[in-house]
């Protein structure tokens, strides 16, 4: 079984791959340069030019982009390429202001196939697998993204897309895929589903779960496991970079290998702008340098994380990025305290007793901002009547909350079943702040 999709990249020395990043740095700068008004007059602004790129070490000379130099030049303001050349175009519309629209030419396409080959292969899959793509279909990047990949990879793909639970239960009983891509809070959706049909994970053939578009702990990652009976793998992206597979899971299953051949990864001070260190935790920021219709320079993902350039023991030399904790603009700020549901996540997880289905809700009460964790209970405890086991687990996860997380929080349980279930990304906050 190849261990590697595109082994000559994936295992390339650092001189190798910085001259790769120079390369499609200079050559992407130059096109961005000559075609986009907004990249030109910011650069101008700053006083650079294309000449004065002349490898990625200069790469923090150039101006960041941000989300909304995407709106402003909505739909296709920042194209480098005529639409004549375009094939497809995706669009994400996050949680608020206008939706922003990127386009592909074949060769995007394609070079955005390898790179979720490239981690599917990583994660032991292969051309006899069958994979059931349980991601959305149109404009969300990640069905149509791990569909193509699979496909690349000569993999039988079964494209799903999203809802109708009950059928994709009856397509994973009937259709045997070995393979599911989708996001891990659905993943958990389907194993309740599975269990109320009164079937497990011995009457369904998984072995590989490919999960992302989300923040998941490694606490859910282990429940995925446990009820799916398979190995779960992360998978990260965004839509103004390609979709999933900027970076991916090895063997390992810590950190992600961005493929920085194609996507050259900063770490930065988000109040500053400063890049920092490997280990340090900051705002991701990513240059796509290899697209023909829609590259980016220095995009500023809001997704908060950490670099590493050690040694890993699957013998790749791509950069690896942390789980990202969060995104900067879901992280709550709780009586001056920085919180990430991932964090609390991890928390509940650490107890049998409840639920990976949380919601947290904050509100400012007499001026003080108060935060209540809603948490289903497990089935036994739910039934159980006893009230002093309630009330005991109830204070040892408030007494867990405030060690790990520095803040109190009202904890109350919910019976199993009563949190809504997404298809798509989980919600986890009610934040009533917002409101005032
Ligand atoms: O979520 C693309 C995708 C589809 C990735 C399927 C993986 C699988 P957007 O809708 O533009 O694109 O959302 C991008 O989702 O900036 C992160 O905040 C978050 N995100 C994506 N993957 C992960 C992950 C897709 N594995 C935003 N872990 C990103 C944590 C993730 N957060």
């Amino acid at each position: 079984m190849a261990k590697y999709y595109d082994e000559s990249i994936e295992t390339a020395s650092r001189e190798t791959i910085r001259q790769i990043q120079s390369e499609n740095l200079i050559k992407t700068v130059k096109l961005i340069y000559d075609r986009v008004p907004l990249y030109r007059n910011r650069m101008d602004e700053a006083g650079v030019k294309p000449e004065d790129i002349k490898s990625v070490d200069d790469l923090h000379l150039l101006p960041f982009t941000y989300k909304q130099d995407l709106r402003d030049t909505y739909p296709y303001g920042m194209f480098t390429t005529d639409m004549d050349n375009v094939v497809r175009l995706h669009a994400s519309s996050g949680t608020t202001g206008k939706q922003i629209v990127v386009g592909y030419t074949e060769k995007d396409i394609d070079m955005w196939a390898s790179c979720v080959a490239r981690a599917l292969t990583a994660y032991g899959a292969t051309k006899s697998d069958i994979v059931h793509v349980s991601y959305g279909y149109g404009l969300f990047t990640g069905g149509l993204g791990a569909h193509d990949g699979a496909q690349k990879l000569g993999a039988t793909v079964i494209p799903v897309s999203t809802g109708n639970t009950a059928r994709q239960i009856t397509i994973l009983q009937d259709f045997k895929p070995t393979v599911i891509c989708g996001t891990p809070s659905y993943a958990l959706h389907l194993i309740e589903a599975l269990h109320e049909a009164g079937l497990s994970k011995d009457d369904i053939s998984l072995k590989i779960g490919v999960f992302g578009a989300e923040p998941w702990t490694d606490e859910m990652r282990v429940q995925i496991e446990e009820g799916l009976g398979i190995k779960a793998y992360d998978i990260y992206g965004l839509t103004e970079i390609c979709g999933p597979g900027v970076s991916f899971n090895c063997e390992c299953q810590s950190g992600l290998h961005i493929n920085e051949d194609h996507f050259i990864p900063e770490i930065i001070d988000p109040d500053t702008g400063e890049v920092l260190p490997d280990g340090q935790v900051g705002e991701l920021v990513f240059s796509a340098v290899t697209k023909e219709a829609f590259p980016i320079l220095r995009y500023r993902t809001r997704d908060i994380c950490m670099l590493s350039h050690e040694k890993c023991s699957c013998g790749r030399t791509l950069v690896k990025m942390a789980k990202p904790q969060g995104r900067s603009d879901d992280m709550l700020i709780i009586r001056g305290v920085n919180v990430f549901p991932s964090q609390i996540e991890s928390v509940l997880l650490s107890f049998s007793e409840t639920t990976p289905n949380y919601m947290l809700i904050v509100d400012r009460v007499n001026n003080s901002d108060t935060l209540e964790i809603q948490v289903e209970l497990g089935e036994e405890m739910f039934k159980s009547d006893e009230v002093k086991h309630l009330l005991t687990l109830q204070s040892q996860i408030s007494e867990k909350v405030k060690s790990t997380l520095g803040i109190s929080a009202k904890i109350t349980f919910v019976e199993p079943k009563t949190l809504a279930r997404t298809e798509g990304k989980a919600k986890r906050t009610i934040d009533k702040r917002k409101l005032y």
